[in-house]
């Protein structure tokens, strides 16, 4: 287990509370097969809209479906844009700040009435927005400095894949599971419901929705089957890309 290059706590807690994302710096990394995410995961301020996808609907088959991709896409994550919006429309000055510090630094400050409402629904859209630019019809990809960091870390990459899948399956009921950069160190972690590990000082790179409505039309009860399909389909450019962008602000 090692350090990932020289991020201090300190500095991750620094750059959190920059409003981190100042992601136009992904947007000058090389794009390699897939259009690099200008944005990913920085979706500014309110009101909020649904990006589109980085593909199209049925890129992703057999490994996800296009009827699961529209109603995820489409239904869903839209679902919690038009009520993270609606539960904004009366605070201008929270809706003015980036959806990240605002879910990173501002939901203590949120009033009650509208905190767990925001929490789950400005979460929704946050980790949906960062999920799209993770997949991609498959493709060969080039091994970065995060997979070398990944084998620093793991041992192995097929170490951090099954660390990465138990934490899917072990994740009860709906949530996600995560690798983030958390105190320097890369780490596998699940969040609850739509939360974010922004909202526990942890900047993700890799994030998959383990919510039933993200793999129910064609798993099914079986989430250990989507999770083993989401490496065929993960972008690993743009993890990389992620990674890049959490290292690049020590
Ligand atoms: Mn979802």
């Amino acid at each position: 287990m090692v350090s990932v290059e020289n991020i201090t706590r300190r500095s991750v807690l620094k750059t959190l509370s920059a409003g981190l994302l100042t992601l136009g710096a992904l947007g000058k990394l090389p794009s390699v097969t897939q259009a690099a995410a200008p944005t990913a995961g920085s979706i500014g301020p309110g009101p909020y809209r649904l990006p589109p996808l980085p593909f199209t609907l049925d890129a992703l088959e057999p490994h996800i479906d296009a009827r699961t991709m529209e109603i995820h896409h489409g239904k869903h994550h839209q679902g919690y844009i038009n009520n993270a919006n609606k539960l904004l429309a009366d605070h201008p000055n929270l809706s003015a700040l980036s959806a990240e510090q605002l879910l990173a630094d501002g939901l203590a400050t949120v009033p009650q009435s509208i905190r767990s409402g925001l929490r789950n629904n400005l979460g929704g859209h946050v980790n949906h927005a960062f999920f799209w630019w993770l997949l991609a019809a498959p493709t060969a990809y080039r091994p970065g400095k995060l997979q070398a960091a990944l084998i620093t870390e793991f041992g192995s990459l097929a170490t951090f894949q099954e660390t990465f899948a138990t934490a899917a399956a072990g994740r009860f009921g709906s949530g996600w599971a995560w690798l983030v950069v958390r105190d320097g160190r890369l780490a596998v972690e699940s969040t609850a419901n739509q939360d974010s590990p922004l909202m526990a000082g942890a900047k993700p790179v890799i994030g998959l929705d383990v919510w039933e409505h993200a793999y129910y039309l064609n798993y099914q009860n079986r989430r250990g089957d989507y999770v083993q399909a989401f490496w065929e389909v993960l972008n690993w450019d743009q993890a990389e890309a992620n990674y890049a962008a959490v290292i690049q602000h020590v």
